[in-house]
């Protein structure tokens, strides 16, 4: 497309879509011009591959999750169709900066952090290897909440992303299922039969997720809840106007918010709800695709590979079991292998507190059939194995991870220990069972939206150095590696990360007033907020570092500036008290005028996929620093790898592939492994004798105690204090010796800026396996059997027949 097709195209939405002329468009009304004029452009290949898959009828797959943390959507398109610099020249042609016009665009944050991002990254390497695949989810009117800090403190308020016309999505009003929930369970004739107390509709929007070179493209089926009635007319007319709205209140209820919780339970009825609603109209979606092509239900499992991604969506077992014996009529035996050979689960998480459980009252009250079901299944099971006992329900409880387990063929962890993890603690005894069940596949990120888009400065070097084929090959980076030995390389990888950081200077002087010097470490932890992810023990160490500092301010310190970015779920209340204690920490730091131009800290708030896209590239030393065992695998380490800052990091999730990939000289390994945290989490006191061990942890603790950071609050972070000195179950105080003297490693590495340079190249060059690219195609071959419909892609994948 010449850029003039592309100026007129955005000239004739701006008009006959918008209903507006460029004397008074706003940059929205460019941006939504330019994102109809694009959208056009994916349209046709979006058809001709919706086309090419169903002339294949072939197996497709479906990747169902309550989270699609997708970002901005226009850049990722324009890139992926190669329409950078079309859409560039356009634009200032129109008197405008592509840049302000991107940037106009809200987050699509309908995902909470790591398994919403996953999914997303999933969705583009699906669309780019050529897999016939559709993601299903939830259309959240409102996203992950907003946060703002007030005296430190996290603020929530609501999202908003749909408040402006979404450009990227179709209604489908034809594309519609009425989901019951409640009611009674009767047998009629020999069947069982459901008949729901209340039922709303789930209605489709599609939105077309491209692949690279816009060669293949799935959709993103998101659903909404409306009400089967839209209002009470009686209602109305009594003059009852709020109880007339009362139908269409409670259904859009479904579909409202997205819980703002990655890790603990949501006990509520509204969320078990969601998961079914969700669910339910995706299988009764894809039945209708598959009943669509063949006849024979028994062929389920060649045409249909669905992925749980986690338990949220675990309700599609008996769901599954239920369309085929009770609507379809398969005896229950033969339902129940036959969703079985569909089905399979991803676990991202072995943290006990967010194994999903839903009381079986609750469950019994909100889908009777499902429970009866899910007793039938645990009872055969139980039956297959007489040695043990029932598993799937505990204490009245109904456990969706077992559930998951039972009924997927094929389940898998998401980092090499994380899997072997799995397999020794939460499902050892399953395991046994079913000793083939469980395999790795060990995550990956987009290499499109992450180095592509995300670092053009570094992409431009790599596509000079070896040629674009990495963007899709992402192994092929290894070709730089002699290029680290290479003065002159060095010298342009240093400029771009140079030019990347005072770009990032520059916009935190602009948005925050903050400024930075761009020649000093940028060392960035960016992540949900969590203990076991330990921000605390982050700003531990730059307290003690500021302590040091200042007893020796004239000494040879390198110059450090800390970033965090986060969210707490607005519950955690811990969490939150983490967020106070940095930004009270980096308020006392940053105005010490004797050590402020050595450690200087950050925390820009409202952190989400836009900003991480900032923040990495101009990354020196990136924080992975969880408690080893609890971190399942991460991503935003490969995404750092990728983009060559180096790791700081505990032998945890992906950090272990990441050191053996890059190598443990590229790598500032520190702290206990998961072994050793077990064992030490053992000895009475642990905390204690690290705390005794260690007088600059002591004297950092002290000062937190003393209201260093609390001027005229005394005690303002005792529950900090006294977690660390005491129970310490995340092991803070007892890693923080090794985390300080691997620090200490980076600062002196740091100043060797040739040396420096090596290792970010090296990280740069061996991450290339990280690609998500990589990871689908393991799916494809190793769970889902399914096949790429490209002619130069996707061959990994073996069809069974
Ligand atoms: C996260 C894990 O915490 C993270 O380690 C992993 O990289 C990511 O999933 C993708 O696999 N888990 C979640 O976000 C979550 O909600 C229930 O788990």
């Amino acid at each position: 497309m010449t850029t003039t097709e592309l100026r007129e195209a955005i000239l004739a939405h701006l008009k006959y879509a918008l209903g507006t002329d460029p004397d008074r468009a706003s940059v929205t009304d460019w941006r939504i011009a330019l994102s109809y004029a694009i959208r056009d452009r994916i349209v046709d290949p979006w058809f001709a591959s919706t086309q090419a898959a169903e002339a294949a009828k072939g197996k497709r797959v479906y990747y169902l999750s309550m989270e699609f943390l997708i970002g901005r959507l226009l850049e990722d398109a324009v890139v992926n169709l190669g329409l950078m610099e079309s859409a560039s020249a356009a634009m200032s042609s129109l008197g405008l900066d592509l840049d302000t016009v991107l940037s106009d665009e809200p987050d699509a944050a309908l995902g909470n952090g790591g398994l919403g991002r996953l999914a997303a990254c999933f969705l583009e390497s699906l669309a780019t290897v050529g897999c016939p695949a559709y993601g299903y989810g939830i259309r959240y009117e409102h996203g992950l909440f907003r946060q703002s800090f007030v005296d430190g403190r996290q603020v929530e308020s609501p999202e908003d992303w749909l408040r402006q016309p979404h450009a990227w999505e179709f209604e489908r009003p034809g594309a519609a299922f009425e989901i019951g929930f409640g009611g009674r369970v009767a047998s009629n004739a020999g069947r069982t039969e459901w008949t729901p107390a209340e039922s709303v509709v789930a209605e489709a929007y599609d939105t077309p997720v491209i692949g690279w070179k816009g060669r293949w493209a799935n959709t993103l089926r998101l659903w909404s809840a409306k009400p089967t009635t839209f209002f009470d007319l009686d209602r109305f007319n009594r003059g009852d106007y709020y109880g007339a709205a009362e139908p269409e209140a409670l259904a859009r209820t479904i579909s409202r918010v997205l819980y703002p919780d990655d890790t603990t339970e949501e006990g509520k009825r509204l969320r078990l709800k969601q998961e079914y609603f969700f669910t339910a109209a995706s299988l009764n979606d894809i039945l209708r695709r598959f009943l669509s092509e063949h006849d024979d239900l028994r062929q389920l499992p060649r045409k249909v590979a669905i992925q749980l991604n986690d338990t949220h969506p675990a309700i599609a077992g008996p769901e599954l079991v239920r369309l085929l014996h009770d609507v379809h009529g398969m005896p229950l035996d033969e339902a129940i292998v036959t969703a079985r050979g569909c089905l399979s689960y991803t676990n991202h998480t072995l943290l006990p507190e967010a194994l999903e459980r839903w009381s079986e009252g609750l469950m019994g009250s909100l889908l009777p059939r499902h429970l009866s079901l899910i007793e039938r299944i645990d009872a055969a099971h139980a039956a297959a194995h007489p040695d043990r006992g029932i598993t799937m329900r505990e204490n009245g409880e109904v456990k969706m991870g077992e559930l998951a387990f039972c009924m997927a063929h094929k389940v898998n962890g998401v980092s090499a220990l994380h899997t072997e993890l799995m397999k020794r603690t939460v499902f050892s005894e399953l395991h046994r069972l079913h000793p083939e069940r469980i395999l790795n596949q060990t995550n990956g990120v987009t290499p499109r939206r992450w180095v592509l888009s995300a670092n053009p400065r570094l992409s431009g070097l790599l596509t000079d150095a070896i040629g674009e084929e990495w963007v899709d090959d992402l192994e092929r980076l290894h070709e730089i590696e002699p290029l680290a030995e290479d003065a002159g390389f060095r010298e342009d990888y240093a400029a771009a990360k140079r030019a990347n950081k005072e770009e990032l200077a520059s916009y935190l002087r602009a948005e925050r007033g903050v400024s930075v010097d761009p020649e000093a470490m940028f060392d960035v932890q960016i992540k949900r907020i969590h203990e076991y992810k330990r921000q605390h023990l982050n700003i531990l160490e730059a307290i003690a570092l500021w302590q040091e500092i200042g007893d020796n301010p004239n000494g040879d310190w390198t110059p450090r500036v800390k970033i965090f970015g986060g969210k707490a779920a607005p519950g955690y209340v811990f969490a939150k008290e983490i967020i106070h204690l940095i930004n009270s920490v980096a308020q006392v730091i940053n105005s010490d005028p004797v050590t402020s131009k050595f450690l200087k800290i950050d925390y820009p708030a409202n952190y989400n996929v836009s900003l991480a896209e900032r923040l990495i590239p101009a990354s020196d030393l990136s924080e992975q620093i969880s408690t080893a065992g609890k971190e399942a695998s991460g991503t935003g380490n490969m995404k750092f790898a990728l983009n060559g800052a180096l790791t700081i990091g505990t032998l945890d999730g992906a950090n272990v592939e990441i050191r053996e990939l890059v190598g443990a000289e590229n790598f500032f390994l520190f702290g206990m492994d998961a072994d050793e945290v077990m064992a030490r989490r053992a000895i009475d006191g642990h905390a204690a004798r690290a705390i005794e061990a260690d007088p600059r942890l002591a004297r950092a603790l002290d000062a937190i105690r003393d209201g260093a950071f609390s001027p005229g609050e005394r005690g303002r972070f005792d529950a900090i204090v006294s977690n660390l000195s005491q129970a310490d179950y995340f092991l803070v105080s007892s890693d923080f010796t090794d985390y300080w003297r691997a620090q200490r490693e980076v600062d002196v590495a740091y100043r060797d800026r040739t040396a420096w340079m090596r290792m970010a190249i090296l990280n740069t060059a061996r991450s290339g396996w990280f690609s998500s690219d990589r990871t689908i195609r393991s799916y494809m071959s190793q769970i889902w059997n399914a096949q790429g419909l490209l002619a130069d892609a996707g061959t990994d994948g073996r069809d069974e027949g």
